[in-house]
């Protein structure tokens, strides 16, 4: 590799002849200032690209793979502790961490936001002071009883999601009558029938199955002390809730509850024994190599409760490898602070990275490059999971998100995983292409019927889950998105398939889902500027002009809602709220990095609205060629669970600014 005149060894494509070079003779003074300016940008975009090159290729684990810190929110950290607490394992040193990155993270008004800069939010408040008690803080400490009486003016635990009530409920703090059922009977309804477990997203279903067995089994805990302070009434902790008409949804599934309550009493006990049994095998079968569940933090500690309540041990190998696995999602901090990521996301960071870095022109064979490679090869799934169910004939070929999850591959780490291996040249390239081969296979064999592409399963559409008393909590179902279609046609046409029926299928589709003011909605990043960053790139890559009618919408939305300082950035209200936050809120690195890579797609390089937004990024980069990015821009769920992906902030600056000097995916390939 080439060094750089600051020293780094970040390889640049070589500057483009520009403008200047050939007319500042003979132009207008305002167009050779024009020019001179463009080139100032171009300069300091080539500085920033290079020591942002350096900072990530210093990321890389030796394996192979960069891994951000996946920061979510302090309900991880307090359910952590009371798994712990409920369990009977707590051990000091744990708890006394843990309570440091809780009173860390709590508000100045005494409240627990669930995203950076949000507004307190009830349930995180309730876990995290109930965590914090547990930590040994007392309850008229100045900070606890700011946030006890916060709870209470918001309606007290009576008010707060069902997850939360669970989890008092364990302890007795809440009663187990009080919550709505989850009968494991659930598990024998076969899958056309409505509300079976495949109609639930697969987070859903993983973290229901669990949950099923321990709503059955109504398990209470001695509480270590009373917790009357988190209700307004103490002697009437749970109202009464109003019902719905009976025509109505909302009524029509309250009614369901209140019967399944009633069964909850009478239920065969021979029946209730095989579905909790049933449930058991269901769980175990999914166990990863690596003891965990799905990757994600909530399946694996309901899977541990669920199994210990049927009288596993502790350490049963099925639960010591379990707990094993809980303990890796700890990220210990130098202040001594412990925080637990919900989830990791190794695969999704790798292929981003190496996007990254090859639109930065680092040659397509560096050996870290081929590292990456390397091991994302290594981690393609070859066996049916859960998807299998809606596809039992196609064959596997995706990647899942995290280090282990070979039950849950998903679409949109396929799509970019294969975007990243066809910018590496492989020494055994052979090897790319079979596994490029299979993973256009599954991605196309995964598309829903109208045409888009979900998450992790084919028409998970199903509008009965988001009506259960149960499901007050996120997104339950995954049906199609427009970031993930988006990725998949980005990923097809770059395979040669942007003819194919399929892909045009997907493409009308995006066609469609673009919104009045010209953005796209973002699922699995915040929010509009994550969607229209992804479908522009994904358009361009399909052979849709820059002049195309729906191009130019997205565009002129860009340029409204850029920002004075010339970055772009959106606040997870618009979640709650599009009229006001759509595309706005403070900028950041990583959504105006989107905003870039959608303007450059669109052919919009010259502009004004991308030097701004060029210049935005050099100028708020740090010595080390990192970018901060206290806000979060990552989405688990839209405005419920917000996610701050650490990497975001450094493979979508790199990236933007790369094609923004010409190293996008056409100049570089293998
Ligand atoms: C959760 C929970 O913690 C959680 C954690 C992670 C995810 C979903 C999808 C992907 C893959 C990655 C992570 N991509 C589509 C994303 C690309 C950017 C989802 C949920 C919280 C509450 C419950 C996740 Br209930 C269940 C799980």
């Amino acid at each position: 590799m080439t060094a750089t005149t600051d020293g780094s060894t970040g390889a640049l494509p070589p500057r483009a002849p520009s403008a200047s070079d050939a007319t500042a003779e003979t132009t207008e003074p305002t167009d050779s200032l024009r020019t001179a300016v463009l080139d100032d940008t171009a300069e300091s975009a080539r500085r920033a690209a290079a020591r942002a090159t350096d900072y990530l290729l210093s990321l890389q684990d030796p394996a192979g793979w960069w891994k951000g810190d996946l920061e979510t929110n302090v309900t991880m950290d307090a359910e952590d502790l009371l798994l712990r607490q409920f369990l009977g394992i707590q051990d000091p040193r744990t708890t006394e961490a843990a309570g440091r990155h809780i009173r860390g993270e709590q508000r100045p008004d005494g409240t627990w936001a669930t995203f950076y800069g949000g507004p307190g939010e009830l349930s995180a408040t309730v876990e995290a002071y109930v965590a914090l008690r547990l930590a040994g803080d007392a309850p008229d400490a100045p900070h606890m009883a700011r946030a006890s009486a916060w709870i209470r003016e918001q309606g007290g635990v009576a008010a707060a999601r069902v997850f939360t009530r669970i989890w008092l409920a364990l302890f007795g703090w809440w009663k187990w009558d009080d919550l709505p059922e989850l009968p494991p009977e659930l598990l024998y309804l076969p899958k056309w029938f409505p509300l079976n477990i495949y109609d639930f997203g697969c987070w859903a279903r993983q973290t229901i199955v669990p949950l099923t067995i321990v709503s059955a089994k109504r398990p209470v805990r001695p509480a270590p002390f009373a917790l009357d302070e988190l209700h307004v009434d103490p002697r009437r902790p749970a109202p009464p809730r109003p019902l719905a008409p009976a025509t109505s949804w909302d009524g029509l599934f309250q009614r369901l509850d209140k019967a399944l309550h009633l069964y909850h009493k009478v239920a065969l006990r021979k029946l209730r024994g095989a579905a909790m049994r049933a449930a058991a095998r269901w769980i175990i079968e999914r166990q990863e190599n690596d003891g965990c569940w799905g990757g994600i933090q909530p399946p694996a500690v309901y899977s541990v409760i669920a199994l210990h309540l049927l009288g596993y041990d502790l350490d049963h190998p099925v639960l010591r490898t379990g707990l094993a696995s809980l303990d890796r999602f700890a990220v210990w901090r130098e202040d001594g602070a412990r925080m637990i990521e919900a989830c990791q996301s190794p695969v999704w960071d790798t292929c981003l990275a190496t996007i990254a870095l090859a639109d930065a022109g680092v040659p397509a064979d560096h050996p870290q490059l081929v590292k990456a490679a390397d091991w994302m090869l290594a981690e393609q799934i070859r066996r049916p999971g859960d998807w299998s169910v809606q596809r039992p004939q196609l064959p596997s070929g995706g990647w899942a998100f995290e280090f282990e999850n070979d039950n849950y591959p998903d679409i949109d780490d396929t799509a970019e995983v294969v975007l990243a291996l066809r910018r590496v040249q492989h020494p055994d390239p052979q090897r790319g292409a079979d596994a490029v081969q299979r993973a256009v296979r599954w991605n196309f064999g995964m598309q829903s019927r109208n045409g888009g592409w979900g998450a992790f399963d084919v028409d998970n559409t199903s509008p009965f889950p988001n009506r259960l008393p149960f499901c007050d909590f996120g997104e339950v179902i995954d049906p199609p998105s427009a970031d993930v279609t988006a990725h998949v046609v980005e990923m097809l046409a770059d395979v040669g398939r942007a003819h194919d029926p399929r892909t045009r299928r997907g493409i009308a589709w995006l066609l469609a889902e673009q919104e009045p003011s010209g953005a796209w909605f973002g699922r699995w990043g915040t929010n509009y500027l994550y969607g229209t960053g992804s479908v522009l790139p994904a358009l361009a890559a399909a052979g849709i002009p820059g002049s195309h009618p729906a191009v130019r919408r997205a565009v002129r939305w860009l340029e409204q809602v850029q920002n004075e300082d010339g970055g772009w950035g959106e606040d997870q209200r618009s979640y709650q709220d599009k009229e006001r936050w759509a595309g706005r809120g403070a900028s950041t690195a990583s959504q105006t990095a989107w905003a870039l890579m959608a303007l450059l797609a669109a052919g919009e390089r010259e502009s004004e609205a991308v030097r701004r937004g060029v210049r935005w990024l050099t100028g708020t980069q740090r010595d080390d060629g990192s970018w901060d990015e206290p806000y979060f821009t990552g989405t688990g769920f839209p405005w419920d669970f917000s996610i701050n992906y650490h990497l975001y902030r450094q493979v979508f600056p790199l990236t933007a600014l790369g094609r923004y000097l010409g190293g996008g995916p056409a100049a570089v390939g293998a």
